[in-house]
C-alpha cells in the first residue's frame, strides 16, 4: 500500500494505523497547495479531490476520505484491535467519534488555517472550537482513550487535529483531561515513529 501524504496534516492519522496495525507501506509525500508530488507528478491524476490522504491499495485502486481508509487499515487486521468488529455497537460508537471528529473538529480548524479568512471568522471559528474542547474535555475526564482502555482510529484521528491547537494559538492547557489525552497518544511507540518519518520531531538541542 502506499499513502500519500502531507506532513502533520490529517493523513498523519492513517499514518499511525498504517504503523499500529504493523502493515507493510510506503509514504508519498504530497504538496497540498502545488498538487505536486516529490517526483514532480501530479497528485490530482491520484486523487481528484486534490486533499490528503489518499491510499493506493495493492491491486491499484485508490481509496480516500480519512474515515473510509482508517477503517480500511484497521479492518485489516482485526487483532490490533484498532476498530472493533463491523456490525457490533462498539463499531458504531468509533464511527459516531470518527463523525464527531471530522465535522464538528477537523473542518472546524479550517478557517485558521486559510489566509483569507476575515478575522470576526477565526474569532468565531476559535469559540467554536473551544465550546467543542470544553464537551471533549469532560468526555475523557477519567478515560484512556475516547472509547476506554483502548486505542482505536478515532483516538488517531483526534490527536492529529487537536494537535494543530500548538499552530492556531489555542493553547490546550484550558483542557487539563484533553491535553493528558494528547501527551498519552503522543507517548505511543508508533505514533512517534510516524512523528519523526513526517520530520515532526523537535531534535534534541
Ligand atoms: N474529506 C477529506 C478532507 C481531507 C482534508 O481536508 N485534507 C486536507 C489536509 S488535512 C487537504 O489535503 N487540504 C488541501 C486541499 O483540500 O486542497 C477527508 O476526510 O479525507
Amino acid at each position: 500500500m502506499q499513502l500519500y501524504f502531507s506532513p502533520g496534516a490529517c493523513s498523519l492519522a492513517s499514518h499511525i494505523t498504517l504503523r499500529e496495525a504493523g502493515l507493510p507501506f510506503d509514504l508519498k509525500r504530497t504538496d497540498t497547495k502545488t498538487k505536486k508530488l516529490e517526483d514532480g507528478g501530479d497528485y490530482f491524476a491520484v486523487n481528484s479531490k486534490g486533499a490528503v490522504p489518499a491510499l493506493r491499495l495493492d491491486d491499484g485502486q485508490v481509496l480516500t476520505e480519512g474515515p473510509a481508509i482508517l477503517q480500511y487499515i484497521a479492518d485489516q487486521k482485526p487483532d490490533s484491535k484498532l476498530v472493533p468488529k463491523a456490525g457490533t455497537l462498539e463499531r458504531y460508537r468509533v464511527l459516531e467519534w470518527l463523525n464527531f471528529i471530522t465535522s464538528e473538529i477537523h473542518k472546524g480548524f479550517s478557517p485558521l488555517f486559510n489566509p483569507a479568512a476575515d478575522p470576526s471568522v477565526k474569532a468565531y471559528t476559535t469559540q467554536n472550537l473551544e465550546k467543542k474542547f470544553d464537551w471533549l474535555n469532560k468526555q475523557l475526564e477519567g478515560k484512556q482513550y475516547l472509547t476506554g482502555d483502548n486505542f482505536t482510529i478515532a483516538d488517531a484521528y483526534l490527536f492529529v487535529v487537536t494537535n494543530w491547537s500548538n499552530f492556531v494559538g489555542i493553547d490546550l492547557g484550558r483542557w487539563p483531561a484533553l491535553q493528558q489525552f494528547q501527551a498519552r497518544v503522543a507517548a505511543r511507540p508508533k505514533v512517534q515513529e510516524a512523528l519523526a518519518a513526517e520530520g515532526l520531531l523537535k531534535k534534541a538541542a
